[in-house]
């Protein structure tokens, strides 16, 4: 047997991830266009965050029924922000001026790589100009310099769930071929300004999402609109590695998936299969982006979504064979449980009565992320990259703005363990962990700033009420001692 070690590999990539719309703020400074989702909306409620729409005839509508861009939103609809209302992620928590602070207090722990997305629309405000924006391709500029000044890397995120808006609505977001053009051409910008200084890229985030909740950019979307939407992702997405690997010899391309690990409720025969199947919806993302081809499995992924044929241009296989990933990436907060009858996607499904939950209702499973990690090499056979786990929680700051999180460390040591053991014990190459999210921002599914996650204490509330100031929690020294042990202290 193995001998249990915490320790990894020297080259190992220790880090935080972020997101542009949900960190940034500086939402009408630079040139920066409107992005779709600075009309999102969520699905359960109506939050600050969300949108304004004027139809036609002059009505306003703030649309609640669906977390994706405008799914129930009639044709007509424009978007309007009212000056009034406090949007928390205008301003979210500003890292566009904030970033030689919030730079050096990661360094300060060891991160020696960043994960960040650049908003599209920063760079092509509409995503139709020939000309890129070079305010825009300047902040991201002085970002990467920043971090270089403390052998800081980063891994960059070329599209986080959004598009500018103007795409989504003329072009019906994703469905558009035109939009895999726009999407490569912004691509090629990125690797013309940053190849010199950025290795490790990701094309998307959490793409397999696209199939439920996911972000499309698309109207109305049915179960053919989703996965015509994620064929051009695909496709994109093997452009944009192809030519990356020709612009830039020392890249390296992933995508991000969503990796809740799946169980099955029972052992009886048919939930068992109805995992395989509700598995299978999930592996399809994987398996054409990382082995580059359809699976023979996909006809009956789109049957049950109520369709027989997708439009698949003749050139579009080559290209995907072409543009393969280089490695796996994924996030992992969770795992879920699933019977016979639940829907394949279906996050949330069944409870799990071996396992607890954060008060999101988040099951905690580490062992889910050390069985996750193996399934996906064993599949795959390239290396992966956890670039998103951490623990959401409700931080109570102290009148210094000081956070003791122990529930928080505990989270973080017990994943980052599971992560160890399937490195030295399973052997499954793995290149780094980026924790979601170094500092606190604005939550994705409830636009919230009371859902916070962070190694550092932002001081805001969801009114909009805060001086931003950043105090690191407890957990900020730990996972300094993790990183400087590279994991011997777990
Ligand atoms: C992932 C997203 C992130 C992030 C994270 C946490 O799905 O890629 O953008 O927000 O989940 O989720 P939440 O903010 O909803 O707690």
């Amino acid at each position: 047997m193995s001998k249990k070690v915490k320790s990894l590999p020297k080259d190992f990539l220790w880090g935080g991830a972020t997101a542009d719309f949900q960190y940034e703020g500086g939402f009408n400074e630079g040139g920066r266009g409107i992005l779709s989702h600075d009309y999102e909306t969520d699905g359960s409620q109506a939050h600050p965050r969300h949108h304004t729409m004027r139809l036609s005839d002059g009505q306003l509508i703030n649309p609640k029924s669906s977390f994706i861009l405008a799914e129930d939103i009639p044709d007509d609809a424009k978007p309007v922000f009212l000056d009034d209302q406090y949007y928390p992620s205008h301003q979210a928590v500003d890292f566009y001026h904030h970033y030689k602070e919030d730079i050096k207090l990661m360094a300060g722990m060891g991160f020696n790589v960043f994960r960040f997305s650049v908003c599209w629309s920063r760079i092509f405000p509409t995503g139709e100009e020939t000309e890129p924006n070079m305010a825009g391709l300047k902040f991201y500029d002085d970002v990467i310099n920043e971090m270089a000044k403390y052998n800081m890397e980063p891994l960059i995120t070329i599209c986080h769930d959004e598009m500018p808006m103007n795409l989504a609505i003329k072009y019906n977001g994703w469905t558009s071929r035109y939009v895999i053009d726009a999407y490569v051409k912004y691509a090629q910008t990125l690797f013309d300004y940053f190849g010199d200084r950025c290795r490790y890229w990701l094309t998307f985030n959490e793409i397999n999402a696209v199939r439920g909740f996911g972000p499309t950019g698309v109207r109305q979307a049915t179960g053919h609109d989703r996965y015509l939407a994620a064929h051009n992702m695909f496709v994109a997405s093997a452009k944009a590695v192809s030519l990356g690997h020709k612009m830039i010899p020392e890249s390296q391309f992933g995508a991000m998936y969503a990796m809740s690990e799946l169980y099955p409720a029972t052992c009886k025969p048919e939930d068992m299969f109805h995992h395989m199947q509700a598995r299978r919806e999930n592996w399809y993302f994987i398996d054409i982006m990382g082995r580059g081809y359809y699976p023979s499995y996909a006809e009956e992924i789109w049957q049950h979504h109520g369709f027989n044929k997708l439009e698949i241009a003749p050139e579009d296989l080559a290209t995907l064979n072409a543009g393969q990933l280089d490695y796996i990436a994924f996030s992992y907060y969770r795992s879920n449980t699933t019977k016979d009858g639940d829907e394949w996607f279906n996050v949330g499904g069944s409870a799990n009565p071996y396992l607890d939950e954060t008060p999101w209702g988040w099951p905690v499973d580490p062992l889910g992320l050390r069985y996750c990690m193996n399934e996906i090499y064993d599949r795959i056979q390239k290396p992966i990259f956890i670039v998103e786990n951490g623990m959401g929680a409700i931080d109570q700051a102290d009148d210094q703005d000081y956070v003791e999180d122990d529930y928080r460390i505990d989270y973080l040591q017990q994943h980052l363990s599971a992560m160890a053991d399937a490195i030295n014990i399973d052997h499954v190459p793995c290149l780094g962990y980026t924790m979601w999210a170094p500092i606190d921002l604005v939550s994705l599914s409830t636009g919230e700033m009371k859902k916070r996650y962070g190694f550092v204490y932002v001081d805001m509330d969801d009114q909009g009420q805060g001086s931003l100031k950043r105090t690191p929690k407890k957990s900020y020294q730990w996972m300094k001692q993790v990183i400087a042990t590279n994991g011997a202290t777990l």
